[in-house]
């Protein structure tokens, strides 16, 4: 027994699925940072982490905060959910590490290797197109295109079936929060996207030789059995495609409005390859994840109840203070390891390979052409229970 007694998480009212939160979330996030290293959400009755000691504790200890029951609001184990479980995301090993063992290969880093001619060759076409016209939506006309262009081709996924894709995600990733006015609203704009999502998840619909085809061989090998198949297409789908668009989306505002943060990527290549890992430190595209206790907890000092979902906050604990210097500032030349950005742990991002080289190669295909990326018109975000995103960003490149 502990001689040091357990206290209970501090009480907060704060909604992090409101409007509010989602229009700016860094205040809010380090309000949740100063309560405490748990707390208690009281609007939807879960622990919220938001510091980066316990987030990152907490996405390494597997057993203290399961994955099996969901990596959403939703207890999964309980009721119907709209959507049947990742076999990757929302479960623990050992079934965990059979299905992950099978996407490491597919994705795995001399597979990423082989993409970088096609990919490269992509961004040098699409963004000397973008420079010739000069004013563009760095959203519409670059975040969307180039992931659905060269990851939907990595996949296999026929170009005229890739429109559900990102509809598909946006639900998905609105569905990790509560049943809100943005979750119901993107239910009912796709009504047919998840009926096309799932049969891009069959064998014949993919093409024969991307990553989509190379998991259903896995099944072949008898290394998955074959039911599962089209369930890891699905993970691939679902993770692949909204988080780049995010993430990319970030990385031009965070050029637009770090004119000096630009330079220093124009001025080193180094710097360029390395960009997008502070870019999602300072960013996130995906703000949170939840865990869930399988039983009573004791964690750093505080008690938590069983079977409570926990939110954790990535993206509050990649700026808070206690771990990062002056975290509220871009600076490409910090070192970003640590940051949580793609997770930590047995479920860190296994596409983040294929995400970073997405990244360096447009930053690289930019930094030949522009001196500088201006914004020509307000940003608007896209409003998302789990990302950090734009709908529009029109910009102008000056050369
Ligand atoms: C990381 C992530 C996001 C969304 C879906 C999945 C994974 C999945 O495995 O389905």
């Amino acid at each position: 027994m502990s001689a040091i007694a357990e206290i209970d998480a501090p009480t907060i009212a704060i909604n992090p699925f409101s409007e509010s939160f989602s229009d700016d979330p860094y205040p809010f996030h380090e309000q949740l940072r100063d309560a405490g290293p748990v707390v208690w959400l009281s609007k939807y009755g879960i622990y919220g982490m938001a510091r980066y000691a316990e987030v990152q504790a907490a996405l390494n200890d597997w057993q203290t905060f399961m994955s099996g029951a969901g990596a959403g609001i939703q207890d999964l184990r309980k009721g119907n959910a709209w959507r049947p479980r990742s076999i990757v995301l929302e479960v623990d090993p050992p079934l965990h590490d059979e299905t992950r063992a099978v996407l490491a290969r597919v994705l795995s880093g001399p597979a990423i290797k082989k993409l970088r001619p096609a990919f490269e060759a992509e961004a040098e076409r699409l963004v000397e197109d973008l420079v010739s016209r000069g004013t563009f939506d760095a959203v519409d006309d670059l975040a969307m295109v180039y992931p659905l262009k060269v990851m939907g081709d990595a996949v296999g996924v026929p170009l005229q079936d890739r429109e559900c894709l990102l509809p598909f995600s946006n639900m998905l990733f609105n569905s990790f929060g509560p049943e809100n006015d943005i979750f119901r609203q993107s239910i009912t704009e796709s009504g047919a996207v998840v009926k096309q999502l799932f049969a891009q998840c069959e064998r014949a619909a993919l093409s024969p030789d991307g990553f989509g085809a190379q998991i259903y061989q896995a099944a072949d090998e008898g290394r998955i059995s074959a039911d599962k198949a089209p369930s890891l297409v699905r993970s691939v789908l679902s993770a692949g495609f909204d988080t780049t668009v995010a993430g990319l989306g970030n990385a031009i505002y965070a050029f637009a409005v770090n004119p000096d943060q630009w330079q220093l990527v124009r001025e080193d290549p180094a710097v360029g390859r390395t960009a997008f890992d502070e870019i999602i430190r300072w960013e996130s595209p995906v703000q949170t994840f939840f865990r869930t206790t399988p039983r009573a907890v004791a964690f750093e000092g505080v008690h938590l109840e069983a079977d409570r979902k926990v939110l954790l906050f990535l993206a509050a604990a990649n700026r808070d203070p206690r771990h990062w210097d002056n975290p509220d500032r871009l600076d490409l030349r910090r070192k970003t390891i640590g940051h949580v950005a793609f997770g930590s742990g047995i479920h860190v991002c296994i596409g983040m390979m294929v995400a970073r080289l997405e990244a360096e190669l447009l930053f690289a295909a930019f930094a030949k052409r522009v001196k500088a990326f201006e914004l020509v018109g307000a940003p608007r975000r896209r409003r998302n229970n789990t990302l950090r995103t734009f709908a529009s960003l029109p910009v102008r490149v000056v050369c």
